[in-house]
């Protein structure tokens, strides 16, 4: 198997660092890897799989080395700018941002949904909205065996989601400091605001979970609307998630259907109060799933209770994962 070289653009982020635990735990049969950021960060070292590493600043000759695989956390602009640049240069990116995922040309993946659309990639694959990638473990399987017909996300979202600045503002803020990156205190408050307004009244994330949602699923008529919300908590996004299927389910067979899932645990006893919380998701790559119940409004509806930790499954794990099915693809 060819040893490939790997870079990390946006390196020192919230999500580039976990980008570089996440390569630690996973055995990727890589060569080199090279680590990029802006020029704040340039110089600085870090230890990284057992080296010290230091960080090189980000510009157009970045790829001319025979860079196989670059992985993309860096804001939209950058990405927009770069992922061409590597592109043409026979690089495949797998971008974090949000830059790409609409684009015809490109795939949005989650490797236990859709990963046969790594294969179409021109060079750049992008990696979900870190609360869409959650919904969409938790609902393929559902989809396939019971269609889907409409969806009402409203989403619990950790501050991490907005970087170090988001992190800083609740850390900061639960001392009585004023916000820097929120537009009002995050501290003891709720948020119904992530990302930008659009003319319609929803917010760009909003939009981006529909929209998103539709194209891995390959589903462009279901109906769905969504409310996503900042809350006080440092990692881990949770959502409560509503679903209406064309055909009708047996509760108990619908829960084996996600107990059987990739990438998914159940974590449903209320007996004895087990269900998904933010803080035992943190730190793992997988997606919890509890409070499954019957939507008794409706003939063929299910309530649930989704959480995973933002940062990794919605992030930095899944563009991992990605980059080992493209390697799996590449060497068939
Ligand atoms: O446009 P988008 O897609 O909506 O994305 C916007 C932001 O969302 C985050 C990511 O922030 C991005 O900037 N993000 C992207 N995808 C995400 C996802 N799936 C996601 N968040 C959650 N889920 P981030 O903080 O995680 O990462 C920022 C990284 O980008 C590097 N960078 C910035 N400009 C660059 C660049 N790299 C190359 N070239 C450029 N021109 C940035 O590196 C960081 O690694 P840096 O060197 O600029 O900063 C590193 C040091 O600065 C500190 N720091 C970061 N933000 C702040 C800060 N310090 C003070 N205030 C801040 N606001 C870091 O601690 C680090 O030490
Ligand atoms: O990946 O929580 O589109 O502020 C942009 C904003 C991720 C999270 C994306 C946030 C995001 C985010």
């Amino acid at each position: 198997m060819k040893k490939l070289n790997v870079a990390v653009v946006g390196a020192t982020g919230m999500v580039g660092r976990t980008f570089l635990k996440v390569l630690e735990e996973e055995n990727l049969p890589v060569e080199n890897y090279y680590l990029f950021a802006s020029a704040r960060s340039a110089g600085s070292k870090v230890q990284f799989m057992g080296k010290e590493y230091t960080i090189e600043e980000l510009n157009e000759n970045s790829f001319d080395r025979g860079i196989d695989i670059a992985l993309f956390s860096a804001g939209g602009s950058i990405s927009e700018k770069f992922a061409p640049i590597a592109a043409s240069k026979g690089c495949v990116v797998v971008d974090n941002s949000s830059a790409w995922r609409m684009n015809s040309e490109v795939p949005l993946v989650v490797p236990e949904v859709n990963p046969e659309d790594i294969k179409w990639n021109k060079g750049i694959i992008a990696n979900p909205n870190c609360s869409t990638i959650q919904a969409m473990v938790a609902l393929k399987p559902l989809d396939e065996k019971y269609k889907i017909k409409r969806i009402v996300y409203s989403t619990y979202q950790a501050v991490s989601g907005a970087g170090m600045g988001g992190w800083n503002d609740l850390e900061n803020g639960l001392k009585g400091e004023a916000p820097k990156k929120f537009p009002h205190p995050i501290a003891n408050n709720c948020l119904p605001h992530i990302d930008v307004f659009l003319p319609n009244g929803y917010t760009k994330e909003e939009m981006k979970m529909i929209e998103e949602t539709r194209k891995i699923l390959g589903r462009q008529d279901i109906k769905i609307t969504a409310t996503t919300v900042r809350v006080p908590v440092f990692n881990s996004h949770s959502e409560s998630i509503n679903v209406e299927f064309e055909n009708p389910f047996e509760l108990s067979e619908l829960v084996d259907v996600l107990k059987n899932a990739p990438g998914i645990v159940v974590e449903d006893d209320t007996a004895n109060n087990v269900y998904p919380m933010a803080i035992n998701a943190t730190g793992s790559n997988d997606t919890y799933v509890g409070r499954i119940r019957r939507d008794e409004s409706v003939e063929n509806g299910v309530n649930l209770w989704v959480v995973a930790d933002n940062i990794r499954k919605g992030a930095a794990a899944n563009a991992v994962q990605i980059a080992k099915k493209l390697i799996e693809y590449m060497n068939d």
